[in-house]
């Protein structure tokens, strides 16, 4: 069975939607990493990058286990897996690595450093709050294009693009869009919210989210020198 190593954040959150799209069994293994738990050896041994999601496979190709992290690449492995939530047809196919590669060098990274200097770092920097709130404006324009002109990222098919790219992209409001000006996401976050395996997704870990602000504790794991301490 599948091990998912993983904590209910966006990226998280891709992995578990798309098990529970694919129906596949697997088992969480929780990282707290407000803890520091990313930390651990024996996640360590997983990936190098001390970072969720990652997943093992004792069922991987040829029948050897597999480790694997990156969201991305996990995504497209499932799928590859299955067959499923990747178009066959080789232009949609590239429709749908394309968007996935936007959601991974654009959406997360950006709308992270958006989250970080808007909701957690310790000074008010006014030229890292703009840059990254245009660039989050930005990006939601480009997503507000595609899903004008198609129903799904790739295009008339639900795939891993959505599925990369909805955690992210949910509560535009909450980054300083006017949903208003978005009505083709609007349309397209509702219809993959109202996906009952989404919903199961999402409430995978759901309970052991953080509640209210970030602590001292955990500001200083995730941005102090913790981070940045060779292994
Ligand atoms: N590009 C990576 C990013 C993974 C990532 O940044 N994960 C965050 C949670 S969303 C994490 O594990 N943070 C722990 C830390 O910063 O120590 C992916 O998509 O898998």
């Amino acid at each position: 069975m599948i091990e998912v190593w993983s904590w209910p954040t966006p990226n998280g959150q891709k992995v578990h939607i798309a098990l529970e799209e694919l129906g596949l069994p697997y088992t969480v293994v929780p990282v707290n990493i407000g803890k520091g738990e990313q930390f651990r050896p024996e996640f360590l041994a997983i990936t190098p990058n001390h970072r969720i999601p990652a997943i093992v496979d004792p069922e991987g190709p040829g029948g050897a286990t597999l480790h694997l992290f990156e969201s991305g690449a996990i995504l497209i492995y499932l799928a590859e897996k299955t067959g499923r939530l990747m178009p066959a047809a080789p232009a949609a196919r590239y429709a749908c690595l394309q968007w996935l590669m936007f959601q991974m060098g654009g959406v997360g990274p950006m709308f992270g450093q958006y989250n970080h200097f808007h909701n957690y770092a310790p000074e008010k920097l006014p030229y890292a709050m703009e840059r990254y709130g245009n660039e989050v404006a930005r990006l939601y324009r480009v997503l507000e294009k595609r899903l004008a002109e198609a129903p799904y990222l790739a295009g008339a098919e639900y795939s891993i693009a959505d599925i990369a790219t909805f955690p992210w992209a949910r509560g535009p409001e909450k980054r300083g869009v006017d949903p208003a000006t978005l009505p083709a996401v609007s349309r397209w976050l509702a219809a993959i919210e109202a996906r009952p395996a989404v919903q199961r997704g999402l409430a995978v870990l759901a309970e052991r989210r953080r509640q209210g602000s970030m602590s001292e504790a955990e500001r200083d794991v995730l941005f102090g020198k913790t981070q940045f301490t060779q292994r």
